[in-house]
């Protein structure tokens, strides 16, 4: 693994939005011409995905194609002219950029807290280069281990039962499994599916083996820890950018 440190020229006030923006506008200059682009979804992917549209105007890049990761992504891309595609036409995508909820020291990540885990896993695991652009709040020594929560896709289908499956996995964890919920209703994904979040008072342990457990249950679509998919980490901190490549 080998890693950069590169200082920002700018003053060190700079806000949590602007730190995301200067981690987007990094990851950016490793898009060339010609690439098929996976474009990530949250507040800190939408800067990259805003800047592509910047050079594309520019004429600095040319003939991109953007696969996007949400309904929310693909408005975006075409509200600023990105020229777009799916997996089905483009099954292999050079790179992706997109944002992350939490990123161990292996690069390892927990997504999908703004519930588009499924078409994220699905256009970053078809990438040759995959890029995480997060500020420096999202570092965390363990996934899981931040407070929030491991979110898993789930089929709405006796939604109850699956959510206390999952809860009964991770029961040494001290695992509280909730459907999540927003503005008062049940909060439905991109996918028509529903998000089951895991709130885990300890480690998880081995997280591959983790990953097993919750795929096997019937009723998962798809959980948020992403291990193993990231091969650079761009990390906007008050006193400069790192750049960590797996
Ligand atoms: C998506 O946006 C996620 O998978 C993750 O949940 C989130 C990160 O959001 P933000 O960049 O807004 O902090 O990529």
């Amino acid at each position: 693994m080998g890693s950069a440190f590169d200082p920002l020229v700018t003053p060190s006030n700079l806000t949590q939005d602007e730190l995301k923006k200067r981690a987007a506008y990094k990851a950016v200059e490793y898009v060339k011409s010609g690439m098929v682009v996976g474009l990530g979804t949250g507040s800190t992917a939408k800067h990259a995905v805003a800047r592509i549209a910047e050079l594309l105007r520019q004429g600095k890049l040319q003939n991109i194609i953007g696969i996007p990761t949400s309904t929310t992504t693909h408005e975006q891309a075409v509200s600023l002219g990105i020229p777009l595609s799916d997996l089905d036409s483009h099954p292999v995508v050079d790179l992706s950029i997109d944002g992350a909820d939490e990123v161990d020291p292996s690069l390892n990540l927990v997504k999908g807290r703004g519930g588009s885990l499924l078409r994220e896993k699905m256009v970053e695991g078809a990438s040759k280069k995959f890029v995480v652009i997060v500020d420096d709040s999202k570092l965390v020594p363990h996934l899981g281990g931040s407070g929030l929560a491991v979110p898993v896709e789930v089929v709405p289908f006796c939604c109850d039962f699956t959510r206390g499956k999952l809860e009964e996995l991770f029961r040494e964890a001290g695992c509280k499994a909730k459907l999540r919920v927003k503005e008062e209703t049940v909060a439905v994904t991109d996918n028509g599916n529903y998000v089951v979040d895991l709130y885990l008072e300890r480690d998880m342990g081995d997280l591959e083996a983790a990953s097993e457990k919750i795929l096997r249950l019937p009723g998962v679509v798809e959980h948020g820890m992403f291990l193993g998919i990231a091969t650079t980490l761009i990390v906007a901190g008050k006193s400069g950018l790192l750049v960590q490549n797996r």
